[in-house]
């Protein structure tokens, strides 16, 4: 975009009143700074119009601005961490915003391990910055670069009072080796997303050795809220949590969502603390491994996992209480199962796959219920093997470990209206001709012939049919009838 077109943007903002929303289209991927920001002319020393020089325009004229960006690596070259107007290090959104790009996979903006990647600075009045289709990479926050409080989210902080929705937005490979926060995403704000993979962020030290809290998403505060769905939150290690951890009274959804291969010194998936209630519906919770090695629900938490998945977490380290869910409560806890297969889990000192949980919609299979303290109904089935696949690619946007005849069409009275796939529930996946709830995270139906072929657990237990809703329903279309972002 030359000067001219830079400069008409501006007179249709001032033309339309102050605030009327500006909209910037980068045409560099260099990392120069505005020559004078709050002038409406997105332009450096040279003319050009660089993604930091956008966001510094957009800061300082009133009003939600748009900032589109190519298909293009942004680098982030301008050394100097601390500094809160974009002029420096991270890039700080400081105003209402829309950050487009033209997908995870084609715009990329990366930190070089200079600083944070995005910072979205807290809000007295509430602001909404929508981020979509691209990916925020290689952010790094180092022990002493930051003020004791400002040492969170190498790749996107998320500041009090903000609503942040992401879309189609990949956070990964971000590094942090300062006490506490995350190294992917630390949110005191509102963070709403779909079809977000976070994955790949680490405190690099070795497990045990580091000091960041989470290695995925850290949520603090009973005024904040983090809802995503379609999600990906795998390969990510830290000190307490490897892929989530809520403290301070946060409460959390999580919803047709994959939570996979994290890797902590304590809960090698999910720390939950300090209040709050944090509901699993339709997610995969896998191959994580820590102590516990998937959950540990501590002080107050209200854990509600339904329809969901928890399986082949691995308890790790010199001490390995449990491998699945562990709630500290004792007795029946404050965990909730409903229709959710906890198999696989283990070895643990205590217990392999629960310590503490009660059944709330039955339809739960428990594959090793010794010392699980475990309240169950009449309709949970104990000590049975679900049958699970391994994690694979089964349809939907996440991979999913498909189950075996003790879940298929055995779960629960009532499940949600589709799978982690998106597949429609239920399903008649034993060919009897009734369709009833599977257990766990995903309803076997006549697509899964097509990713079973030659699979000798649930797929051999189908009798052929001349049609089902699934044939009329394909994956993609039940994705795009879905609500999204709520
Ligand atoms: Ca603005
Ligand atoms: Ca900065
Ligand atoms: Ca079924
Ligand atoms: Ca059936």
């Amino acid at each position: 975009m030359d000067r001219t077109r830079h400069l008409m943007l501006a007179f249709a903002l001032m033309a339309g009143g102050s605030l009327q929303a500006a909209t910037f289209a980068p045409d560099a991927t260099g990392d120069s700074v505005d020559a004078l920001p709050g002038d409406g002319l997105c332009a450096d020393a040279d003319g050009h119009c660089s993604l930091r020089a956008a966001l510094q325009e957009a800061n300082a004229l009133a009003g939600a601005d748009t900032i589109m960006l190519g298909a293009s690596v942004y680098a982030l070259t301008r050394a100097g961490s601390n500094e809160d107007a974009s002029a420096s290090g991270d890039l700080d959104v400081d105003d209402d915003l829309v950050l487009q790009g033209a997908g995870a996979g084609a715009t990329i903006i990366d930190a070089g391990a200079l600083d944070r990647v995005l910072d979205v600075r807290p809000a007295a009045a509430t602001r909404h910055v929508r981020i979509e289709g691209l990916t925020l990479r290689n952010g790094a926050l180092a022990l002493g670069s930051q003020p004791p409080l400002d040492r969170q989210g190498a790749g996107l902080r998320i500041g009090a009072g903000v609503d942040v929705e992401l879309a189609h937005v990949d956070v990964r490979d971000n590094q942090l080796t300062t006490f506490a926060g995350a190294a992917g995403i630390d949110n005191t704000g509102c963070l709403v997303g779909h079809h977000v993979r976070v994955i790949g962020n680490t405190d690099p030290a070795p497990i045990g050795g580091g000091s960041a809290w989470a290695g995925g998403i850290a949520t603090d505060g009973a005024e904040s809220c983090l809802v995503l769905e379609d999600s990906e939150i795998s390969d990510n290690r830290a000190d307490i949590a490897g892929a989530l951890l809520l403290h301070g009274g946060a409460s959390a959804t999580l919803r047709r969502t994959l939570v996979a291969d994290n890797a902590a010194r304590v809960a090698g998936a999910m720390h939950l603390g300090q209040g709050g209630v944090v509901r699993l519906e339709n997610v995969t919770v896998s191959g994580n491994a820590g102590n516990p090695g998937a959950i540990l629900n501590d002080d107050g938490t209200r854990l509600v996992v339904v329809d969901s998945t928890i399986t082949g977490n691995h308890a790790s380290g010199s001490i390995t209480n449990v491998g699945g869910i562990q709630d500290v409560h004792g007795g029946f806890g404050r965990t909730e199962l409903t229709n959710t297969i906890l198999a696989g889990n283990g070895p643990g000192f205590i217990a392999d796959d629960c310590v503490a949980a009660r059944s709330v919609g039955g339809g739960n299979i428990i594959g090793n219920s010794a010392h699980c303290q475990f309240d169950a109904q009449a309709d949970d089935r104990l000590d049975v093997d679900a049958g699970l696949g391994a994690l694979a690619d089964n349809g939907g946007f996440t991979r999913t470990h498909l189950p075996g005849a003790n879940a298929i069409d055995r779960g629960a009275a009532v499940c949600s209206a589709s799978d982690q796939r998106g597949v429609a529930r239920p399903q008649d996946g034993d060919g009897d001709g009734i369709s009833a709830c599977d257990a766990g995270a995903v309803e076997v139906g006549d697509l899964d012939a097509i990713f079973t072929n030659g699979f000798d657990g649930a797929a051999s237990l189908r009798a052929p049919r001349m049609s089902s809703t699934l044939s009329a329903a394909p994956v993609g279309a039940a994705e795009q009838a879905r609500p999204q972002g709520t």
